[in-house]
């Protein structure tokens, strides 16, 4: 099972994405209404269940732009990257959600985020493929939803994770992936140069087998740092930070 956030109804409410519920079963994506101070109401599913082929990842943001968060979701079984249109209500149980296509991602789409990539002021998606050596991203043409241009940026091969930032402090969005690889280069940052949708890709230093990567600012020095996990470790890639400048030791 695999969790995020939903903005759906007074303040996050949390998303699952389960690749397969029982035998036969191509997997379900659920939303859980917070009632505040942690309380959660019953599940409540996305709709759209046939078109779902083991949903991996998931993750909520406004894709067509009408002020309501959908849901995205990579599914493993077919490596599309679908999204759920959220048709808002005035109670749970009104909200129903359209299923749409946005592409695919290679063979493993094993991660999804949102951000508004290309600085259009919509909201674009990227996903990290564990069997090949690119983050796809998927940039939303006019802001609805309806067709993306799809995008590969290149990445040391097997990522499984992928997040945004603005790593470098000048106003636009940039891309990082972790990637399962045995290279010292596993947690990488892609420079978004001037939202023209191409890249410069930094890789730090002695990250192997990253799983996942996470930016905040650890240190307190006002510029953000980079977390990666490193699963065969076992551990928070010994706890080290790293500066999101240009990969120095911080
Ligand atoms: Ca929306
Ligand atoms: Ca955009
Ligand atoms: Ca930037
Ligand atoms: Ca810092």
């Amino acid at each position: 099972m695999r969790l995020s956030f939903l903005d759906a109804r007074r303040g996050k409410s949390v998303l699952s994405s389960t690749g397969r519920t029982r035998a036969g079963n191509t997997g379900a994506l659920y939303w859980y209404e917070n009632y505040g101070r942690s309380v959660f109401a019953a599940q409540h599913s996305v709709k759209g269940d046939e078109a779902l082929n083991y949903p991996w990842s998931v993750i909520g943001g406004d894709v067509n732009g009408d002020g309501r968060d959908d849901v995205v979701v990579t599914n493993w079984g077919n490596a599309r990257i679908d999204w759920y249109e959220n048709s808002g209500g005035s109670t749970a149980e009104d909200i129903t959600f359209t299923h749409h296509v946005v592409g695919y991602a290679g063979s493993m789409p094993y991660s999804v985020g949102v951000a508004d990539v290309d600085g259009d002021n919509d909201v674009d998606i990227f996903a990290g493929n564990k069997m090949m050596d690119y983050v796809s991203l998927f940039v939303n043409d006019d802001g609805s939803g309806d067709s993306f241009t799809t995008m590969r940026i290149d990445s040391p091969a097997g990522t499984y994770g992928v997040s945004s930032a603005d790593v470098d402090g000048d106003g636009d969005i940039d891309l990082l992936s972790a990637s399962d690889s045995a290279s010292a280069d596993a947690v990488c940052w892609y420079e978004n140069l001037a939202n023209s949708l191409s890249f410069d890709r930094h890789c730090m230093a002695d990250s192997a087998f990253a799983y996942s990567v996470a930016t905040g600012d650890v240190d307190g020095d006002e510029d953000l740092d980079l977390i990666s996990g490193a699963g065969r470790r076992g551990m928070l890639e010994d706890g080290r930070c790293l500066d999101a400048r240009r990969g120095a030791s911080g």
